[in-house]
C-alpha cells in the first residue's frame, strides 16, 4: 500500500519524543489566569539565573510597539486585566491583534513587558503571590524538564494565549520580515554519521543558510512537515510559509542517522543531534530527531522533527 501522510507518521515508532511537554501543559491550561502568568514570571526568573535570553530585534519588535505603548498607558488595575484576559484567550481588541502574530512577535511582546515588569512600569506579579498547590505542582514540573523541555513549555505557552485566531474572520497574519539567505562563502556543510543522501544534507545546509527557496524545492508537491507536538503542515505553499515565518536563524546540529529502504522505493532516514533557537543561541541545545520519508524521487514526502525525551535519545537509531 502506498504511503499516506498519516502512515508516514508511524515511520520509527520507537523514538522517544518529550511527552512531558504537552502534559505539562495540559496541567498549565487547567490554572486560573493570574496563576498562569505568575507561574511563568517564576518559572522566568529561575530559568534567568542559567540561561540569557537574546533581546528580540528591533525588526520583529516594531508590529508590537503600538500595543505596547497603550499597555503602558493605562492604570496597573487595567494592565493586569488586559494580561489576565491574553491568557484567558478572552475576546478583547488587543487578545485579537495578537492572534494575528507570529510566534517571534508574540514573544518579543512578552520579553518586553517582563523587562518593564521587572522595572516596576508596568504591573508587577504582586510581592508575596501565592501559587496555589496546583501551579506549584506544575512550577516543579517545569523545573526538574531540560532546559531545551522547559523553553518549549514556555513558547508554547505564550503561542497559545490571545483570542482564538481560528475564529477570526480574517486570516490576516503579521510576522517579521524574511532576512535574506546566508553568502555562499558564509554557509557551513553539515556532516552526519551514516547518512550521505544529498537531500539531507542539503535540508540541514538550507535552513541552516535561511535558504528558504531552495529548501523548499526538496519536498514534493503534497509533501509535508510536521513540527515537534504539532499537526502536518501539507504541501509547497503552507510549508514554505511556514519556514518564513518561525524558522530564521535556527541552528541545526544533526549528528547521526540511519538510512533504509520502504516500501515502494520510498527511503526513511532518521537523523538524531541537536537544534539551537536564535533566543537562546548555544545555551540551549534542544535534543531533536528528523524523521524523514523520501519518493522515489529522492524528494521528501515527509519529515517529523521531534524533541526528544532525553539526551540518551539521541542513541536510539532502531525501529
Ligand atoms: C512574563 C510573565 C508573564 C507571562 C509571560 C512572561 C514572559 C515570557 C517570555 C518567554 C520567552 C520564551 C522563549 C522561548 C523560546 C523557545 C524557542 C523554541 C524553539 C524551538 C525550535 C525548534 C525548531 C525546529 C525545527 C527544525 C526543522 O528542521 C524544521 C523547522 C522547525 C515572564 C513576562 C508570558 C518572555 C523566548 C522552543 C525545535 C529543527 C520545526 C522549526
Ligand atoms: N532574539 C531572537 C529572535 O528574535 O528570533
Ligand atoms: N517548538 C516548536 C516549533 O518550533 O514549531
Ligand atoms: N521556531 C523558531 C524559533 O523560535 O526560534
Amino acid at each position: 500500500m502506498p504511503f499516506t501522510i498519516d502512515s508516514a507518521r508511524n515511520i520509527f515508532p520507537n523514538t522517544l519524543t518529550a511527552d512531558a511537554v504537552p502534559a505539562t501543559i495540559a496541567r498549565f491550561n487547567q490554572l486560573s489566569a493570574e496563576d498562569q502568568l505568575a507561574l511563568i514570571w517564576f518559572a522566568y526568573l529561575e530559568m534567568g539565573k542559567s540561561l540569557t535570553i537574546a533581546a528580540p530585534g528591533a525588526a520583529s519588535m516594531q508590529f508590537a510597539e503600538p500595543t505596547l505603548e497603550a499597555i503602558q498607558k493605562m492604570s496597573f488595575q487595567e494592565q493586569s486585566q488586559v494580561m489576565c484576559d491574553l491568557a484567558n484567550r478572552a475576546d478583547i481588541s488587543i487578545g485579537r491583534t495578537y492572534a494575528t502574530w507570529s510566534p517571534n512577535i508574540k514573544l518579543g511582546f512578552w520579553y518586553r513587558l517582563g523587562e518593564w515588569m521587572e522595572a516596576g512600569k508596568v504591573a508587577p506579579i504582586p510581592a508575596g503571590y501565592k501559587l496555589s498547590a496546583n501551579a506549584a505542582a506544575v512550577l516543579d514540573s517545569i523545573k526538574s524538564l531540560e532546559s531545551g523541555q522547559q523553553i518549549t513549555v514556555l513558547r508554547n505557552a505564550v503561542v497559545d494565549m490571545g483570542f482564538d485566531a481560528s475564529k477570526l474572520g480574517t486570516s490576516q497574519r503579521v510576522t517579521e520580515p524574511v532576512v535574506p539567505p546566508k553568502d555562499m562563502n558564509q554557509r557551513q556543510q553539515v556532516a552526519i554519521a551514516g547518512v550521505t543522501h544529498p537531500t539531507i544534507l542539503s535540508y540541514m545546509d538550507n535552513l541552516n543558510a535561511n535558504d528558504f527557496d531552495a529548501l523548499i524545492e526538496l519536498f514534493a508537491p503534497d509533501g509535508a512537515l510536521q513540527p515537534p507536538f504539532q499537526r502536518p503542515i501539507v504541501g509547497q505553499e503552507s510549508i514554505l510559509r511556514f519556514f518564513r515565518e518561525e524558522c530564521q536563524n535556527l541552528k541545526l546540529l544533526p549528528e547521526h542517522g540511519v538510512s533504509e529502504p520502504a516500501e515502494d522505493g520510498f527511503i526513511q532516514i532518521k537523523v538524531t543531534g541537536k537544534v539551537q533557537t536564535p533566543w537562546f543561541g548555544g545555551g540551549v541545545g534542544m535534543n531533536i530527531a528528523w524523521r524523514f520519508l523520501l519518493n522515489s524521487e529522492g524528494k521528501i514526502f515527509f519529515v517529523a522533527i521531534d524533541l526528544l525525551a532525553s539526551p540518551k535519545e539521541l542513541l536510539n537509531l532502531g525501529r
